[in-house]
């Protein structure tokens, strides 16, 4: 509890020097954190998730008992109506950040019963498909960001993955509105995008493990060489969305996702992105005995 103590009153800290001047969704109440990965930890990232054992408690979380809780705590479980397990659950979620790699690193299991709306093609998933959607605005400096003249995604990014386009060689895919087409969205390729899928056609279930580089700035016409890679160090507020989707033929719907309710579309303006502290290791409950500490308290059964 100390622990997570000391975390909410550093994301007050920063949440009420930062919402002097910028617009925070006020609906997000709990503070939401990713977890520091130790680099003996990072993943494989092959959607085999037996590597996942090492995570302190509090820091993975499941769908069950989620449903329907306060709008501002995270995540929340929502939907058509109250989802069965097989239907759609998320027995296992992750969120989390590696400081070697400089990624944000995520986890999951999604448990569906039919996989749908797989004839869609990625640039009209958002008529309802099976998917994962997620919204990054590294530098948190909020503000309309693509579906705007001027404005193509350089600022913030949403991004979408989903397991059977990933078949078909598409990490990730977004939507903005800029002229080249977002089949050049370099951003949401390897390296700066890695995924991993073990998935089942036919239910829709999946595993996935993916790690994600962040941008202050991402030129999508020019590339890299036009951008400003963000750098992630530990007690920083990352601008992030996250929701596993499920859509069924039925017309039920569900997701399990990190959003408090929002205060404005956030396809189009950051501004109501939830706040993502990063942790450090030791909030993370990851407590290394140093070497020189070890040999102080061997000496004491001396
Ligand atoms: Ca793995
Ligand atoms: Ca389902
Ligand atoms: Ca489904």
């Amino acid at each position: 509890m100390k622990r997570v103590m000391s975390v909410m009153v550093a994301l007050v800290l920063v949440v009420g020097i930062a919402g002097v001047a910028s617009a925070d969704n006020p609906n997000a109440t709990t503070p939401r954190y990713l977890a520091w990965v130790p680099d003996e930890h990072m993943p494989v990232l092959d959607g085999v998730l037996d590597e996942w054992d090492w995570v302190p408690e509090g820091m993975a979380f499941s769908s069950a008992g989620y449903w329907d809780v306060d709008p501002g705590t995270w995540p929340r479980l929502l939907g058509s109506e109250e989802p069965t397990a097989d239907d759609f659950s998320v027995p296992f979620a992750f969120w989390g950040w590696n400081q070697t790699a400089n990624v944000v690193v995520i986890a999951g299991q999604v448990i569906d019963d039919i996989g749908f709306g797989y004839d869609l093609s990625w640039g009209d998933t958002w008529r309802g498909v099976d998917t994962i959607y997620m919204y990054f605005d590294a530098d948190h400096d909020h503000g309309v960001y693509q579906y705007e003249e001027g404005k193509n995604a350089e600022e913030a990014q949403q991004m979408i993955c989903r397991p059977d386009l990933y078949e078909q060689g598409v990490a990730a895919a977004v939507f903005t509105h800029y002229s080249g087409g977002c089949e050049n969205a370099w951003t949401y390729a390897e390296p700066h995008t890695k995924v991993g899928y073990v998935w089942d056609y036919d239910t829709g279930s999946y595993t996935i493990e993916a790690t994600f580089t962040l941008w202050d700035w991402a030129d999508q016409t020019v590339g890299e060489e036009a951008s400003i890679k963000h750098i992630l160090v530990p007690g920083q507020i990352i601008g992030m969305r996250f929701g596993y989707y499920d859509v069924d033929p039925d017309e039920s719907w569900a997701y399990f996702t990190v959003n408090a309710p929002s205060i404005a579309d956030n396809a189009f303006t950051s501004d109501g992105f939830e706040n993502f502290l990063t942790l450090t290791a030791e909030e993370t409950g990851i407590v290394a005995v140093e070497s020189t500490s070890w040999g102080e308290i061997k000496s004491l059964f001396r």
